[in-house]
Parts: C-alpha cells; structure tokens; sequence
C-alpha cells in the first residue's frame, strides 16, 4: 500500500493500519469514495459537491449512484446550517421512497465479534442478492475513530462487494446528534435500495437504547466467560433484545457456548419479552466460521413474517416515527435554552447562588425559565 494513494486529508504521521490505505482495493466504491471520486482531481470534487442540486442529490440517491448517495449522507452529517436546510429537504422528498428493508441493530460487548459478523451475515446476504447498508453508530463518542478503522478492514470483503455499502459513525454536533444523523442515513440508504441494513454499536452506555429505538430487530452478540458480574450489568440489555447470538462458538469452545445459550435461554424466558408475540432467544454461531449465519436469517425472517402479520412491524415504526420526532423537539429546546444568551450570562451567579445556599433549586429553575421566556417575575 503505498502513501501516495492517500487523500490529502489523512494526517502526515498516519500509520500502515490507517483505513484510507484499505481502500486501495474498493472497486465501485462501497463508500462512494472508490473509482469515480479517486479519479476526478481534488479541486473538481470540491466543485461538483457544491454544485450539486436538490434533484442532483434525489436522482443520484434513488438510482443508487454512489459517489452521490456518500455525498449525500456527508451533507446530513454536517453541522453546517446550509448543508442541514438542504439535507431535511432532501431527507423529505425520499421519504416516500425510504422504509422498504428490515433494520437489524447488532451490539455487544466490545470484541464479541460484531464486526466479523456483519461481514460474514452481509456477505451471505449479498450472495442471495440482497443489497446490505452497514452503518455504525456510536452515539457515546463525539469523535469517530478508533474501532472505524478496526471495522473497515475487518469487513474488507463485505466494503468490496457490489452489493454493500459501509458508512462508519457520524460524529455529533450541533444541528442534532449521532442519533438524527443515522436515522436519515438509514432512510436515505433505503432510498437508494438498500433491503437490508445493519447498524453496529458498542455495548456500552446509551448506545444499545438509541439502536434500539432505530431497529426492527436487535441482536445482542455475546460471547462466553463475560462471568457473572457482566450477565447481571446486560440484563437491562437483554430485556431489549429479539436475539442472543453467542459467537465464537468453535474449536474448544463449542461446549461452553452451546451451555451458555442453554443459560440465556433460561434467564429470556423469565424476561418480558423484547417484542409483542416474539419470544427471545439465545442460538451460538461462529462468525470466523460462517456457521450459524444461516440459521440466524432464518431466524429474522421467521420474526420479520411473525411481527408483520400481528401488525407489531409496523406499529413499531410509527412509535419508533413518533419518539423520533419529540426527541428532536427536546434536543432542539436544549440546545436554545443553553445558547440564549440571558441564560449564558444568568448561570454562573445562579451557580454561585446555589452553592452558597441563597437560592433553592427550584427558583434557580424558575429563574432560568422567566429569563428564556423573557418575562418579568
Ligand atoms: N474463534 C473465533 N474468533 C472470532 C469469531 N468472531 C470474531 N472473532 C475474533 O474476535 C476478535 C474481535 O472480533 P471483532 O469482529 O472485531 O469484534 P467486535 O465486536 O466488532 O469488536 P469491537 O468493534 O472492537 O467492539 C477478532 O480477532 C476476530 O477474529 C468467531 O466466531 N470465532
Ligand atoms: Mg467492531
């Protein structure tokens, strides 16, 4: 891999590892970033990415061109105001064209095995046909980094496969977080085709609860000897999932994971269920292995034909449509509420004043709110 083919944005000192090195290869690009963007000099990209029209942007999406549907889902991710009132535009006008795919969410414990997974699952999915959006979110970090580049070249095969297309996190900002920006991804990858997409999180923190409320499907990838400690911290986790894949389970370890599903399978069984009229299980897979990987679309199918027909499918999606958009609403007071300038100006004497115990809480609070309201108490 030589250093020359790196674009001018990645870092002088970057490592071998750096992901633009993996993708040499691409053909097609899966990002969009591979054969059209690479030949077309730098200063006619920037041109032609400001010159793109709303219909530009509409046609290329829904014919699945894809140096445009990247460029597309760079302009949802930006925190430019400009690039947000075209994006929503955008976003509104595939709406009508978005929603045709299943959405599986995948999470577990970091190094359970998600990524080698989604490579072997989306690989097989593209085999049959299918077209596989994988996208990762990590609502958690404000950076993207560290484990992207990990991703890219663990899914090598699957980012060179015609049929796929990997988009790593987005990173927050201010006109909405990882969460607004990966939902519209989703919709616009549906746009352009996509019937299946997979969106990966690391266990940790809100993540699982923001995919969640994004996806048809959730599958907690575990893997066995997370000792007790960590059965006990995932059973909030466990409470929201449809499926526990075990990984790994291959060589020695095809025992102890077989008996760790048996356990899982015990513990769901006491659990309220993930989804109306699904039961929860637990099956082991081996994703090195590519054993399992079958089993387990069969599983979703049989969940996806289920839920579809209890109607479940489709009230998820207007609750999950509804929690969205109030979500936003409470996204958007916050961030005027914290940047009215009164507010700014009011809140360290406020803090000052309550530590000092001169003002309770609640006046603090009323205060604030008469000062965003501009009125006189
Ligand atoms: N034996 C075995 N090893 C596996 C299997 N699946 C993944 N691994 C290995 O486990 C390690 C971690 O796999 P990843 O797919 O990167 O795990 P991940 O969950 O995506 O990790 P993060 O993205 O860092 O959270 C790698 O060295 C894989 O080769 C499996 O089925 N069997
Ligand atoms: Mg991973």
């Amino acid at each position: 891999m030589s250093k020359n083919k790196k674009p001018e944005w990645v870092p002088e000192n970057a490592n071998e590892q750096y992901t633009t090195n993996v993708m040499d290869g691409v053909q097609g690009g899966h990002d969009g970033l591979g054969q059209t963007v690479s030949t077309v000099r730098h200063n006619r990209v920037i041109k032609r990415r400001q010159t793109l029209s709303i219909d530009d942007y509409y046609n290329g999406v829904i014919e699945n061109n894809l140096p445009v549907v990247a460029q597309a889902i760079t302009l949802i991710e930006s925190n430019a105001k400009k690039h947000f009132d075209i994006s929503q535009e955008l976003v509104q006008r595939l709406l009508p064209h978005s929603g045709n795919s299943i959405r599986i969410g995948i999470s577990g414990v970091p190094g359970a095995g998600k990524s080698t997974l989604i490579e072997a699952f989306g690989l097989m999915l593209c085999e049959q046909g299918h077209k596989v959006a994988v996208l990762a979110v990590d609502p958690s970090s404000s950076i993207t980094g560290g484990s992207i580049l990990g991703d890219k070249t663990r899914m090598e095969k699957l980012s060179r496969h015609q049929n796929a297309f990997i988009r790593p996190s987005p990173s927050a900002g201010m006109l909405g977080g990882v969460a607004r920006k990966s939902r519209e991804t989703m919709l616009l990858c549906e746009a352009a085709g996509y019937d299946v997409i997979l969106v990966e999180t690391v266990g940790v923190g809100q993540n699982e609860v923001t995919v969640r409320s994004m996806v048809d499907f959730f599958l907690l990838v575990l893997i066995t000897g997370a000792g007790d400690e960590l059965q006990g911290m995932k059973k909030g986790v466990m409470e929201i999932c449809d499926c526990i894949a075990v990984n790994k389970a291959d060589g020695d370890n095809i025992i102890r994971a077989k008996s760790a599903m048996t356990e899982f399978n015990n513990l769901l069984h006491y659990l309220r269920p993930a989804t109306e009229g699904w039961a929860s299980r637990a099956i082991t897979c081996s994703a090195l292995y590519q054993d399992g990987i079958e089993e387990l679309w069969h599983l979703i199918e049989t969940f996806r034909q289920t839920t579809e027909a209890s109607g479940v499918y489709a009230t998820r999606r207007q609750q999950q449509t509804l929690e969205w958009v109030f979500g936003m609403v409470i996204e958007q007071l916050k961030s005027r509420f914290y940047s009215h300038d009164g507010v700014k100006r009011a809140i360290p004497q406020l803090k000052t004043d309550l530590i000092s115990g001169e003002i309770t809480a609640t006046k603090a609070v009323t205060q604030l709110m008469a000062i965003f309201d501009e009125v006189k108490l």
